[in-house]
């Protein structure tokens, strides 16, 4: 594939550097407080693999804006269809007069999202929009007020999306109160949760528990992540999916797959959904949807998303057409197979670097993931307490030597990789050794003692 920059990494100045430092200092007199920042460095350019920083780096991107630029941040065939969407008209609102590529999107997510049922497909702007119409759907559907979600979920910053989501430092801190509608189940626990249920079984006997203590049938929808992302790249375990499908059923609730972050080619599959050969009612896409530009999809059974009245749904953006002709693009570019085919490469090359150091470092946890959506997880070798501090500082040392990875886990102590689909091989493989030379650097030599997160 082509690309606008060199692929390769390349160390100009410290990082951040000096111009970068300037601009962040003015970002901190002119923007709220209230955003964070993994990295302070001001991107310039970004293609391929590559961010590129107004100092000259070259930083590798294991990020992609978080799953975002699966395809490259600058595209071709998204640039231009975009460029040439840009020439006719940037606007209508979908709601005020119409446009065929917002259709021709809708067709292609009827037809490729999991589930042998007739579909209708909703567009909006970001993931949370999409969240939050799924439960306007369901309770329009079911005329049930509860949503069932679980923990580690991640499901966004609005009102309800962020009562959705479970970790409280920073989406819910000092923002309640919050629905009392949205109930909380367990997961099988990952690694280092003692107590927690370990099984399929077990687990969905605690969801069985959560909707009898409410009336399984006062529940519109339960919302699952097939593989949560912010929560810290949580693999199901077998079975839990399909337990969640069949009680789902059982009770009449409508299972809404949240595939924001996993979705669009990410794990090796279309969709993450299909490595458990379950389909959801409702399958919610974002991020990767449209290379870059704000783009949210309900895709679900057509007796569901019909159920909702004429002017029920909607917002002024939902659905713009710049961003329906990138997600055309995107489209297009999934057709032959290559980009499922390099998320199930990018995992061989990075388990191919990262496994080794499970048995090297006593503290590496856990390899876990699939295709290009693979984390760390960094825990005590002994009592299994999460070590976030050696997180914190292997992405630390990443990001000096010019590699983006992101941290991400309920206890802060993952480090998750989300290259784009497109990134070379030899730029990939030198991010990993970058990134298995900072994890020796910081958690390798002596077996170190537990630190307080
Ligand atoms: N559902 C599964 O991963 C967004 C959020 C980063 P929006 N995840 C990244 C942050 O700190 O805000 C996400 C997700 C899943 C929903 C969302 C929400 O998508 O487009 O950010 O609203």
């Amino acid at each position: 594939m082509t690309t606008t920059l060199p692929q390769t990494r390349h160390l100009a100045t410290a990082v951040p550097g000096p111009r970068s430092a300037e601009l962040h200092a003015r970002r901190q007199q002119e923007v709220t407080a209230g955003f964070g920042v993994t990295l302070p460095v001001f991107i310039d350019r970004a293609d391929g693999g590559i961010l590129q920083d107004v100092d000259g780096n070259r930083l590798i991107d294991f990020a992609s804006g978080i799953a975002v630029t699966s395809v490259g941040a600058a595209n071709p065939a998204v640039r231009e269809r975009v460029a040439a969407q840009l020439e006719r008209f940037t606007h209508t609102c979908f709601m005020v007069t119409e446009y065929s590529a917002f259709t021709e999107v809708c067709a292609w997510l009827n037809r490729h999202v999991p589930g042998g049922f007739e579909k209708r497909t909703a567009l909006f702007s970001t993931g949370a929009e999409a969240v939050e119409n799924a439960v306007k759907i369901a309770r329009a559907a079911t005329g049930r007020p509860r949503v069932l979600v679980f923990d580690d979920a991640y499901h966004g910053r609005s009102l309800l999306t962020m009562a959705m989501t479970a970790k409280e430092n920073p989406y819910r801190l000092n923002f309640g109160p919050f629905p009392a509608t949205v109930h909380r189940a367990p997961t099988a626990a990952p690694l280092n949760r003692g107590g927690t249920p370990r099984t399929a079984e077990e687990a969905l006997a605690g969801v069985e528990a959560v909707l009898a203590e409410h009336g399984p049938e006062s529940f519109a929808a339960m919302v699952i992540e097939p593989i949560q992302g912010e929560g810290g790249f949580i693999v199901p375990v077998p079975g839990f999916l399909a337990g969640l499908r069949r009680i789902a059923d059982r009770h009449g609730i409508v299972l809404v797959m949240d595939e924001i972050q996993a979705g669009m080619g990410r794990t090796g599959t279309l969709f993450a959904s299909e490595h458990e050969g379950v389909a959801g009612d409702l399958t919610l896409t974002a991020k990767a949807l449209a290379g870059g530009l704000p783009l949210s999809a309900v895709t679900g059974r057509a007796e569901l998303m019909d159920a909702v009245h004429a002017g029920g749904l909607g917002g002024t953006y939902a659905g713009n057409p710049l961003a329906c002709e990138a997600a055309l693009a995107v489209f297009d570019q999934f057709e032959d197979g290559t980009l499922l085919a390099n998320a199930r490469a990018i995992e061989q090359a990075a388990r191919a670097v990262l496994e080794p150091l499970q048995a090297e470092v006593p503290a590496v946890a856990e390899i876990r993931g699939r295709g290009a959506m693979l984390a760390l997880e960094f825990a005590d070798p002994q009592t299994l307490e999460p070590r976030p501090d050696l997180a914190r500082e292997t992405a630390a040392a990443c990001h000096a030597q010019g590699v983006l990875v992101l941290v991400c886990g309920t206890y802060g102590n993952v480090i998750r990789l989300l290259p784009p689909l497109v990134i070379g091989e030899d730029l990939l493989r030198d991010g990993l050794e970058v990134l298995a030379g900072a994890i020796r650097t910081v958690a390798g030599a002596p077996a170190a003692a537990t630190v307080a997160p």
